[in-house]
Parts: C-alpha cells; sequence; structure tokens
C-alpha cells in the first residue's frame, strides 16, 4: 500500500526502508535546493516555470552584471525579495527543522536565499546557506566588507517598490519579466523580454540605489554568492569542520536541486564518499543526482512540500 501525501505517492516499500534507516542513521545531510520552496509558490530555476529560462543566469547573477546595470539586477533581486516575503514555508521546510531538533548530527546544506528555511524555525547552527540570502546585503566595494542582515525590509529602498497588485502594469511587466519565458539570447538590456516583445522597466537612476552606509561611495548590493564568486568561506570552513568530525556519513537527503551548480553540488560526492546512502526527493526524475551519476538509494518522485513532511516521519 503506498502512502500518498496528495499528489505524490510514497511507494511503501520504498518509505519503510527508508524511514528505519534513517532512525538508525546518526550524521545525515540534506542538500536543498529550489525545489524545497518551489510549492510556496517560488518558482524554481531551471526546468518549468523557471526563473532562468527568461534571462541567461549569467546576466542577472554575476558582478559583471551588476557593474553593467545595477538598476536592473536591483530590480530581479527586489522582485525576489517581495515574492519570498509572500511566501510561505511549507511542510518540507518545518520537517526539515523538527528533524534538525531531533537529530543532533543533521546538517541542512542550503542553495536557497529566499529565507524560507530561517522562517520556519530550521536551528541557525545546523543550517548552511551556501549562496547567502536574499535579506542580506553588503557594499560593493571591493575595499569595503560591509555587510548587514536587512531583515526583510521590502522595498530596500522606495525606488524600488514594485506595486505588485495585479491592475498595476509595471508589475506585471516585471513579473513577466521573471517569469517563464523563453529564453533568447539579448543585449544586456534597459528592457527584459517576455516572449517577443521588449518590456520597458521603469527607469531607476543609479542614485536611487542603495547606498553603504559605511563608506558612503559604494553601491549596496544583495548578499547572494553570484556566479564566478567564492562562496562564503566561513560557510564552507563550518561544513568542512561537520565533514572531519564525522567518520563516515549515513545518508545524504538531495532535495529539490538539479545539483547542476557546484560547488554546491559537490556534495553529494563528498557524502558518499564518507559511506553516505542517498535519498533524492525530486519531481522529475530525470533531472536528479539520483539518477544515473549518484544512482541514488532511494528515489521519491514528487513535491518536495508533500514527500519531505511524509517520509521524515
Ligand atoms: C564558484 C545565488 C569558485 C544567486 C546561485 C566546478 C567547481 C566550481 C565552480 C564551478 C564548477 N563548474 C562550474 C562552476 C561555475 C559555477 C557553476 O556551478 N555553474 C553552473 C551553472 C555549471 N559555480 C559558481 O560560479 C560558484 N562559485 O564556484 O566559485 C570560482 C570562482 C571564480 C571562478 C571559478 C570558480 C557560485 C555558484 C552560486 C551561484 N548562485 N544563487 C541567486 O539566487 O540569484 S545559484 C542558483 O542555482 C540558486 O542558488 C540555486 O539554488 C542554484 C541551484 O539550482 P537549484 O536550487 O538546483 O534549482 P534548479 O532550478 O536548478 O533545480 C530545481 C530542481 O527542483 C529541479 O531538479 C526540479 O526538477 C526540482 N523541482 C521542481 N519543483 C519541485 C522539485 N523537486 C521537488 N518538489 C518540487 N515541487
Amino acid at each position: 500500500m503506498a502512502s500518498s501525501a496528495r499528489s505524490s505517492i510514497i511507494p511503501s516499500v520504498q518509505l519503510e526502508s527508508f524511514q528505519q534507516y534513517l532512525k538508525s542513521s546518526n550524521r545525515i545531510l540534506a542538500l536543498v535546493g529550489a525545489g524545497l520552496s518551489a510549492s510556496s509558490g517560488l518558482p524554481t530555476f531551471r526546468g518549468a516555470g523557471g526563473l532562468w529560462r527568461t534571462h541567461d543566469a549569467m546576466e542577472l547573477a554575476t558582478p559583471e552584471a551588476f557593474k553593467a546595470d545595477p538598476a536592473l539586477v536591483w530590480q530581479f533581486y527586489s522582485y525576489r525579495r517581495h515574492m519570498a516575503l509572500k511566501a510561505k514555508p511549507n511542510k518540507a521546510h518545518y520537517a526539515l527543522a523538527e528533524l534538525s531538533r531531533r537529530k543532533e548530527g543533521f546538517m541542512t546544506l542550503s542553495q536557497n536565499v529566499d529565507g524560507l528555511s530561517q522562517r520556519a524555525g530550521h536551528p541557525p547552527e545546523s543550517l548552511k546557506l551556501l549562496h547567502g540570502s536574499l535579506f542580506n546585503v553588503q557594499c560593493s566595494e571591493f575595499f569595503c566588507d560591509y555587510r548587514e542582515q536587512n531583515n526583510f525590509t521590502d522595498p530596500i529602498v522606495p525606488a524600488l517598490a514594485i506595486p505588485l497588485d495585479e491592475t498595476d502594469s509595471t508589475s506585471n511587466e516585471v513579473r513577466q519579466a521573471v517569469s517563464d519565458a523563453p529564453n533568447k539570447k539579448k543585449e544586456p538590456p534597459r528592457e527584459l523580454d517576455i516572449s517577443d516583445e521588449k518590456v520597458q522597466l521603469p527607469e531607476l537612476a543609479i542614485r536611487d540605489l542603495p547606498r553603504c552606509p559605511r563608506c558612503k561611495h559604494g553601491l549596496l548590493r544583495p548578499g547572494v554568492v553570484w556566479f564566478g564568486e567564492f562562496l562564503p568561506s566561513d560557510v564552507l570552513a563550518e561544513i568542512e569542520d561537520w565533514m572531519r568530525a564525522s567518520s563516515k556519513i549515513d545518508l545524504i537527503m538531495v532535495i529539490g536541486t538539479s545539483a547542476k551548480v557546484y560547488p554546491a553540488a559537490g556534495y553529494v560526492d563528498s557524502a558518499r564518499a564518507k559511506g553516505a546512502r542517498v535519498a533524492v526527493i525530486n519531481m522529475d526524475p530525470g533531472d536528479t543526482p539520483g539518477r544515473g551519476m549518484y544512482s541514488g538509494d532511494w528515489f521519491f518522485q514528487g513535491d518536495a512540500g508533500e514527500i519531505v513532511p511524509e517520509i521524515l516521519k
């Protein structure tokens, strides 16, 4: 008899063997990605409905993009902050937080920047944010090390307010511009593509963007890790310590991630190298490390928001 969370069927044999193994496991990792927050209404990066499909990721999430067009990059991130604030943690976020309270040797490695794991009460000491957070800001000047957790202010500056009610055309333009549209190569725009027409984003002057309160010179930028940037060294060191303290890792759960972004995806290999068995929870059987490369020991297909609370019971 399969146990069925709303639309995701979990074969009971798989479920039983996983839950038995989980019970006897102590050193456990979860590598989570955008799919964990999908059922909270936040679009993933790749695949259906993905954010990146509208733009080449390199266009908006790199230091070069910010240098070339800080206003556009801020509009993208301000919109995502707004959406993340409107979203609510789902049952999977809470289940992982609960597991962390239940199992001392458990740690979540999150690629997500949406703040939902934190809002679900995940103990911070066992939640490692590999790619930063939409709600951190930092100075973009090389010589200035100003960083601030700016606690969910929305918008971060008045000029970045996107009145996102349905009626407002600007908001529709921006919403559509970051929604799922065929990815087409284009000039670095003052505009964003929506399918085949160009959308003028409200002109934002650089002077309207948030400035560093410390050096008074640099623009503030989102406190996320962009492509081509190193992951936070303190976070990497804490994970390294955890890995070194684990003579054996019992289990790694790979939840809602395409495992295409490195070095985050590399933790699956590192865990396996220390004896970990792999459980993959993903909507798409083709697009996960549980198939092919990692030949996961368990594969639960469906919505992480439904499956994770079931299997962690
Ligand atoms: C770096 C923050 C050193 C910004 C992001 C090898 C080693 C080192 C580097 C590289 C390497 N190979 C390539 C690189 C370079 C690059 C990289 O990995 N490129 C990729 C594209 C090949 N890596 C870097 O640049 C990293 N830095 O390595 O520094 C260095 C320095 C200088 C020069 C060279 C190296 C920095 C990477 C961090 C980039 N920042 N985010 C922002 O968010 O705007 S990455 C971005 O993608 C997000 O953080 C996201 O988390 C991440 C990964 O995506 P996923 O979370 O997996 O999401 P995705 O949409 O892809 O997949 C969703 C999955 O969920 C799918 O499988 C889908 O089927 C599933 N799903 C959907 N719905 C559901 C579901 N599952 C369950 N339930 C559902 N409902």
